[in-house]
Parts: structure tokens; sequence; C-alpha cells
């Protein structure tokens, strides 16, 4: 009679987190200075495209460490966890044609920011001297999983106030295959 409990709870379990809905992708972030995630899911309604994004880090406070920025960038890690190899942000969109001119302005955010430029668009990681958590959700509609732009086999990296790359993980689309080894 237990097992069969047991099993029928397992039944129940598979049918309620129907694996085949997961439709997302996420970056992991492990290193000494910055552990975290970033989560995108696509956003698919009438009218609207783009991505849901849900994000926690745990990011010291320290007296040279008030704030961080976090940005899509436009290449994978590379060996060893090497952030430089991620490149630059990830500009599909070519804003940043002149670097000294460039300022993101989170209410035009097609035109005047980076694909890529995360923290300039929806805020910086800015942790509290009681509470080193920066977590927060909000929908980006210039990120896509899919298509010509997509976001697919590129980065997370976060960068200290002095914009030291601090630590970097990879965009991987979130299967049944692979859910239990994503780890923070
Ligand atoms: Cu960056």
């Amino acid at each position: 009679m237990k097992l069969f409990t047991v099993l029928s709870s397992l039944a129940l379990l598979a049918t309620t987190y129907a694996f085949p809905s997961i439709d997302g992708s996420v970056a992991i972030i492990k290193s000494d200075a910055v552990q975290g995630f970033v989560w995108f899911t696509s956003v698919k309604k009438c009218g609207s495209s783009g991505s849901s994004v849900r994000y926690a880090f745990h990011v010291p406070a320290t007296a040279n460490q008030t704030e961080y920025t976090y940005h899509i960038h436009e290449f994978p890690v590379g060996e060893n966890n090497n952030c430089t190899a991620t490149g630059g942000h990830y500009d599909p969109l070519k804003v940043n044609v002149q670097k000294d001119t460039y300022k993101c302005d989170p209410a035009q955010p097609t035109t005047t920011c980076e694909v890529g430029d995360l923290s300039g668009k929806h805020g910086k990681l800015v942790p509290k001297s009681d509470k080193p958590i920066a977590a927060g959700e909000y929908t980006d509609a210039d990120v896509h999983l899919t298509g010509d732009n997509s976001i697919a086999g590129r980065s997370v990296v976060v960068h200290n106030a002095a914009g030291d790359r601090i630590g970097c993980g990879n965009i991987v689309q979130v299967t049944p295959q692979n859910l239990g080894e994503l780890k923070l």
C-alpha cells in the first residue's frame, strides 16, 4: 500500500511538472567574488515578444564595492573560466557605435542601449550592508532566446565597480536532461 502511494505521488509530480513546457535558459555564475544566476524565459503573448528575466546574486558590500554591473556578452566563457574570452557586450543592433557617447536610456532601450546591457536597462546590482543579495525580475523586449539576434550560446558577465570582470557563466538552455546539473 505504501509503495502504491509513493508511486502515485511520483506520477502526480511528473504530471504537475510537465517537462516539455520548460522554455528557458540560465547563466550560472560561480566565482570567488560573486555567485548567482540569470534565468531567461521567452515571452510569447499577442503583440509582445522578448524575455522574462529573473536574477539573484550574492554580492558582498565592501568599502569599494557598492554596486555591480552585469551584461550579456557576445561569446561564451573561455577555458579555465576565462571571462576575457567573452568579448564585448552583445550588441546586435549596433547601438554602441561610439563608446564615448553611449548613454543607455531605460525609457528607450531598443535605440539607446545595447541588447546585452542588462544593468544599464534594468538597474545595477546593489548590495545592502546587512543583506548582500541582489535579486529581481523584469521583462526585456529585446532579449531573444531564438532567432537571428538570439542570446543562445553567449554568456553573462558580472563586473565590480572598477569594471573588472569578476565572474561569468554561459547561457545554457534548460532541458530535462541538464536540469539536475544546473546548480550554484
Ligand atoms: Cu560586461
